[in-house]
């Protein structure tokens, strides 16, 4: 084992955000690319990073228990050999994105836009490990544990979260051991981790040593009380919240972000404004920009996804008013008719703020 103490090497380019862990973002308009590098992957770590092994990590186990008829102990080489492999290419975006945009400010990471990416995972289908276990009656939930602990308390497990049974049995879930083409790399998750495509990253555990599947919902580290839970109704700034009206976070919504043009542009005339677009369960329908505050919008045109978990790619090329300052806007709505809000909703501990994102620069 490589003893890594502990926190990772930070990435370079990226906006490392102030906490004991080691949490980078990733400038949106580094964001050009249809399958975001590994090397500009946001990261978003609870704690440590775990001792990880220093070769391949075939050796490195998953224990498959609790509400099982046959417990299972595989190795990742076994993982590989029994099950089919197979490859996603899925964003994996931070619940708590956006979240320095809430006013009132709530506690947490105060993430920009950049906790966000997409990439192709490659792995095996977690359920067909789940069938070789043997799913008893009574399973709702599928538990996750590893081995990265809270800075500075080596006993308290960072993060332990976990799926509803029907999401860890579809057959985009996976158990992944590879990130676009590459083993996985340290910071995300080597040598396994789980993969939930349309799911908030925290469900998306890395390092992952354990399952366990369980006759209710989990009660791991960051599952209870308000962590990773939206309230069913609005809840207003200095309400004292109850967490029995709080339900944990699933599919992801619908979201767009302008990775083209950057922050603070110059342009003269006409101008690609171009960027991705997602959702989580709900497939897009359309893509819109502004470039006179949300007054009047224009569509943008939508490019094929490399499947239904993937991030497409927008453009739309506009004319601007000016001279003078200028903000661009970009909406999505999604099939259901889902769209983005032009200011985030608030909530208190700043999930899932889907607002247009806006990027203000000068006509001259
Ligand atoms: N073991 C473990 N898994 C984890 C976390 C963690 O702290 N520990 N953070 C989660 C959260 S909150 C997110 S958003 C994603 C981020 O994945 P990335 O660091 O690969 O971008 O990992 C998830 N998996
Ligand atoms: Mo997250």
């Amino acid at each position: 084992m490589l003893r890594q103490d502990s926190l990772g090497t930070p990435k370079p380019g990226l906006t490392s955000l102030a906490d004991p862990a080691l949490n980078q973002e990733t400038p949106p308009h580094l964001l050009r690319e249809s399958l975001t590098p590994t090397a500009l992957f946001f990261v978003r770590n609870n704690g440590t990073l775990p001792d990880l092994p220093r070769d391949t990590g075939l050796d490195w186990q998953l224990e498959v228990t609790g509400l099982v008829r046959r417990p299972l102990s595989l190795s990742l080489a076994e993982l590989r050999a029994r099950f089919p492999v197979v490859e996603v290419t899925a964003v994996l975006e931070c619940a708590g994105n956006g979240r320095s945009a809430f006013a009132p400010s709530v506690p947490g990471l105060a993430w920009g836009n950049g906790a966000v990416g997409c990439a192709r995972w490659t792995g095996v289908r977690l359920a067909d490990v789940l069938a070789q276990a043997g799913v008893a009656p009574g399973a709702v939930y599928v538990a996750h544990e590893s081995p990265d602990h809270v800075v500075g308390a080596p006993g308290q497990p960072a993060l332990s979260r976990g799926l509803p049974i029907e999401k860890a049995l579809a057959p985009e879930t996976l158990l992944a051991f590879g990130m676009n083409g590459a083993p996985l790399d340290p910071l995300h998750g080597f040598p396994l981790r789980v993969v939930a495509p349309g799911y908030p990253g925290s469900a998306w555990q890395k390092w992952l040593t354990r399952l366990v599947v369980r006759d209710r919902e989990h009660d791991g580290a960051k599952m209870t009380g308000l962590d990773y839970r939206m309230p069913r109704h609005p809840v207003r700034p200095g309400e004292t919240p109850d967490p029995a009206q709080f339900e944990v976070i699933a599919d992801m919504p619908v979201k767009s972000l302008i990775t083209e043009p950057a922050a603070d542009f110059t342009a003269s005339g006409p101008l690609l404004i171009s960027g991705f677009a997602w959702s989580g369960a709900i497939p897009l329908d359309r893509v819109e920009v502004s470039t006179d505050g949300g007054a009047s919008w224009q569509p943008a045109a939508l490019e094929a996804a490399d499947g239904p978990w993937a991030w497409r790619r927008f453009t739309a090329f506009a004319l601007l008013p000016g001279p003078g300052e200028v903000e661009l806007m970009a909406r999505a709505t999604d099939i259901a008719g889902n769209t983005q809000p032009l200011e985030p909703v608030w909530n208190p501990r700043g999930y899932l703020n889907n607002a247009v994102h806006r990027i203000r620069g000068r006509v001259v």
